[in-house]
């Protein structure tokens, strides 16, 4: 059977996880980006061949891209935006031209992934990420201090934000301003208020209706340049996905996904079944999603998430949670043997546990808890492909 092609992130050469550490857990390829270049400047084909060779000396492919992003200025179509696509474009290129094949990237406004505590204790002592609602609206009532916030919200909720709040002391609400905005996976610099409520601001006349629209412009505009070059896209849902900070999210469902996908029909305007993200809303059918929209399906995101009934929810391990993985992995074969093709994985956002606990390293992104996720992948799917193939 055709199996899954096993890679991880890698945040580049300071990553404290190492290529090595990456190819013994199993991999054989990795997922990265150019994080130094700024977003909107174009990847030089020098800089692309440069990275690729490191990654190529360690044994190792360079599978995805992840991520090419994408400049606030081409979600609000404001200022110099038809040049910055230009640029995307021409990125795009370059990228081909150095023979790289998938490139995921996000249309989420302003933030990337958002959570309240990237060290959620576990009962074995391993840390989680978590995001706990009372705790997030406490910190846009009273952290940020978004004018109008309350608007959007129901009277109990913001009675439990205030009970959340006025329990937290300083250190506890240190904690949850520095890691709500801390913006971007890879960076260490949290967002200041001034400077969030400044982009919010950026966006108050820009409605899930419109930000679309502008998803579909910027579709219009690269899909036949990765066609013509031979690349996929995979866009990557919202995370959480719904509407946060009074910003609009339009890639949060199955209908999201394939309004994307008919906007620019091409085999290059794909998806990133994300299941940590996606099965954070209990109605996506993420096996449906797979059975439905797979052949768009370019990268794959496997992780868990737990949820509970106040709209909290914290990552599990890759084989609890919610999301039955199981059923999401047997789809997943019977859909590669179908294609033929083999789509990239990566186990998303491991536990800190064991040794990584006394190591500094990215919220989600330390050794370990990832290795363990894809054991734990592998050996599903391996099981699951012997069982089909009888
Ligand atoms: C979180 C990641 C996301 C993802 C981007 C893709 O850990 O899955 O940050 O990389 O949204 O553009």
């Amino acid at each position: 059977m055709v199996l899954m092609e096993k890679t991880m992130r890698w945040f580049g050469p300071n990553d404290p996880v190492s290529l090595r550490d990456i190819k013994q857990a199993g991999c054989t390829g990795v997922v990265t980006a150019l994080h130094h270049i700024p977003v909107g400047d174009v990847w030089s084909i020098v800089e692309i061949q440069g990275r690729k060779k490191i990654i190529e000396d360690a044994g190792l492919t360079w599978t995805v891209i992840e991520s090419l992003p994408v400049h606030e200025n081409i979600k609000k179509q404001s200022g110099n935006f038809e040049e910055l696509i230009e640029n995307y474009n021409l990125s795009l290129r370059h990228v081909a031209a150095a023979g790289l094949k998938v490139v995921t990237y996000n249309f989420m406004p302003i933030l990337d992934w958002m959570r309240t505590n990237p060290e959620f204790e576990l009962e074995d002592g391993s840390k989680a990420l978590r995001f706990e609602k009372a705790a997030f609206i406490a910190f846009d009532l009273f952290l940020l201090q978004r004018p109008g916030a309350e608007r959007e919200y129901t009277k109990e909720e913001i009675a439990q934000a205030e009970t959340r709040f006025k329990a937290m002391d300083d250190a506890e609400r240190k904690v949850l301003y520095r890691h709500t905005l801390l913006g971007l996976p890879g960076s260490d610099e949290p967002f200041t208020p001034e400077q969030i409520l400044a982009a919010l601001k950026t966006y108050q006349d820009i409605d899930s209706k419109k930000l679309k629209e502008h998803l579909f412009y910027f579709l219009k505009k690269i899909v036949p340049v990765a066609e013509a070059v031979g690349l996929k896209l995979a866009i990557h849902p919202d995370d959480p996905p719904y509407p946060i900070l009074g910003l609009p999210r339009v890639v949060s469902t199955e209908s999201d996904l394939r309004e994307i996908v008919e906007a620019a029909p091409s085999p290059s305007n794909g998806l990133c079944f994300c299941t940590g993200s996606l099965g954070v809303r209990p109605e996506n059918d993420l096996t449906g999603i797979i059975n439905r929209l797979g052949d768009h399906c370019h990268f794959l995101h496997l992780r868990n998430t737990k949820r509970d009934e106040k709209g909290n929810f914290f990552e599990a391990n890759h084989l609890d949670g919610d999301t039955d993985m199981t059923a999401v992995v047997s789809a997943i074969l019977l859909l590669m043997e179908r294609t033929g093709t083999a789509i990239p994985m990566r186990p998303d956002h491991g536990h800190q546990m064991m040794d990584d606990l006394k190591k500094k390293t990215y919220p989600g992104y330390s050794a370990i808890g990832r290795m363990k996720g894809m054991a734990e992948l592998r050996g599903l799917e391996l099981g699951i492909a012997n069982v089909l193939m009888k």
